[in-house]
């Protein structure tokens, strides 16, 4: 078990282990998928690493453990900061209000005591567990206030913040009541990092117009002659573990099955993201109910398959959400479907890695049309399960990946019929001009996956310019 202090310590509000039942009755930990832990946890076990971050249970009082070469503190939770500071705070305020008030957000003052109190006890963890000149990496808008916190009890680490989710633009941000105090608690960072440029310039743009920095290039000069710099490092994924997956024997055996099992059309379209009204669910299942009222898609040759993976089921949005969405599913099957061939295959379940690549292999078209997102990793995935250069991204221009993936079908999701258009259109273009897209696009991750963006953080972290 590791005492000493890290030289490398992240921060999150999550750890990066999920809690699993052992054969004995016991519980033990495993590495939750997903490629922020893949990325880290090399660079994690080369410098000893930290990781700070909630267990996931309420009220769990658990001492630092190791596992897989990684050290864990975990930071407790009680029930009413589950409730006010994650569900009401993070999850109520500020993803409505950086995701362009697409719902409105709730401003409480309970919520906002509860979100300065619990990222507190995050930095001081932090503190706790970083050596002397660390590297400290913070992460997402649950933690906005650790950088400054953090940099009151430790000046001499260097810490770096990355926001997972957009940041809004200047007149939306100003709607924050503490929209100062989290623009201070931002800039306690040597680099903040966004997914998207234009996310770094409105961010640099409310330190020069609401508190009256100076900036140049990416650089922030703060009156105590620090210098924050806020540039873009557009998230990844682990693309040579995923399409390792999708090449195997099995998973091409049980996308073959989906295919057989959704009744062999022609055209599978495939969404597939968290519960959430920025992902934009509800746009994309309307526009593919009037291509069947029109015509111009039928049961017999298209299906869509719409995985819609549980999320924050305790948030009032969310709960609305679901009953709209399951009413216009039902409407659309109820008026187009057939017995055994349901117009949109409807799944609200989370499914297993594997299951997901092989949805991938087995779908033709993906359509991934988010309101607003800071990267989406779908449509990444999606990408990298196609190595033989076959399928069609249809693919949100609000979303961070289409700065990217310029040879998707861009939509607007907004616009209805711009989108039933660009569905008909992917699913009827040629395979050889699909190939030329696709190829270009798989071209592009290969040489931008999630291990590359963590080294260009971190090496952007370690400059002193
Ligand atoms: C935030 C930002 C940014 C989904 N259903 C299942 C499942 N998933 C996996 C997907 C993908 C991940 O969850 C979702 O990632 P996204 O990027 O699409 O969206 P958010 O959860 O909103 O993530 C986003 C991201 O942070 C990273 O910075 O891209 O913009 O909003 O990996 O595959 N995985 C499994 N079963 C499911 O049913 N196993």
């Amino acid at each position: 078990m590791q005492t000493s202090r890290s030289d490398f310590v992240v921060v999150a509000n999550r750890l990066p282990v999920d809690r699993v039942e052992t054969p004995e009755g016991g519980t033990s930990w495993r590495r939750s998928p997903g490629g922020l832990v893949t990325a880290l946890a090399p660079v994690m076990q080369r410098h000893q690493g930290a990781w700070i971050g909630w267990s996931g249970a309420a009220d769990e009082k658990l001492d630092p453990f190791d596992t897989e070469g990684m050290h864990l503190v975990p930071v407790t939770l009680t029930a009413e900061d589950i409730e006010l500071y994650y569900e009401g705070f993070s999850n109520a305020t500020l993803w409505p209000l950086y995701h362009d008030v697409i719902a409105p957000p709730e401003f409480h003052r309970e919520w906002w005591e509860s979100y300065v109190a619990v990222n507190r006890r995050f930095a001081e963890a932090a503190a706790d567990a970083a050596a002397d000149n660390a590297l400290v990496w913070v992460h997402d808008y649950q933690l906005q206030l650790v950088p400054a916190m953090l940099r009151r009890l430790r000046p001499d680490v260097r810490i770096g913040f990355f926001l997972h989710i957009p940041f809004p633009p200047t007149e939306l941000f100003a709607q924050m009541p503490w929209r100062r105090q989290i623009l201070d608690g931002l800039m306690g960072a040597d680099l903040v990092g966004f997914q998207r440029p234009g996310a770094a310039s409105n961010f640099a743009r409310l330190a020069r117009n609401r508190m009256g920095l100076r900036t140049r290039g990416d650089r922030i000069h703060l009156p105590d002659d620090r210098i924050v710099r806020a540039k873009s490092f557009p998230i990844s994924i682990d693309v040579g573990e995923l399409e390792e997956l999708a090449r195997k024997p099995e998973t091409l055996a049980r996308a073959q099955e989906i295919r057989d099992e959704v009744g062999n059309p022609e055209h599978i379209l495939l969404g597939i993201d968290r519960l959430d009204y920025t992902k934009g669910i509800r746009q994309r299942i309307r526009a593919f109910g009037e291509l069947l009222d029109e015509k111009r898609v039928s049961v017999d040759d298209a299906v869509f398959v719409q995985v819609a993976t549980p999320s924050r089921e305790r948030v009032e949005q969310y709960r609305v959400l679901r009953d709209d969405i399951e009413l216009l599913v039902g409407r659309i099957n109820g008026e187009h479907g057939r017995i055994g061939t349901p117009a949109i295959n409807y799944l609200h379940t989370s499914f297993a890695r594997n299951e997901m690549a092989a949805l991938y292999r087995a779908a033709d078209v993906a359509v991934v049309t988010p309101l607003r997102d800071g990267m989406n990793l779908v449509a990444k995935e999606y990408v990298a399960c196609r190595y033989d250069d076959t399928g069609a991204l249809v693919l949100s221009e609000f979303a961070g990946a289409a700065d990217e993936f310029r040879q998707a079908f861009l939509v607007n999701p907004h616009d209805i019929n711009g989108m039933k258009d660009t569905i008909v259109e992917a699913m009827h273009t040629d395979d050889r001009q699909l190939g030329r897209r696709m190829k270009a696009m798989r071209k592009h991750l290969a040489a931008h996956d999630v291990n590359v963006w963590a080294a260009a953080f971190l090496k952007a972290l370690h400059a002193e310019e």
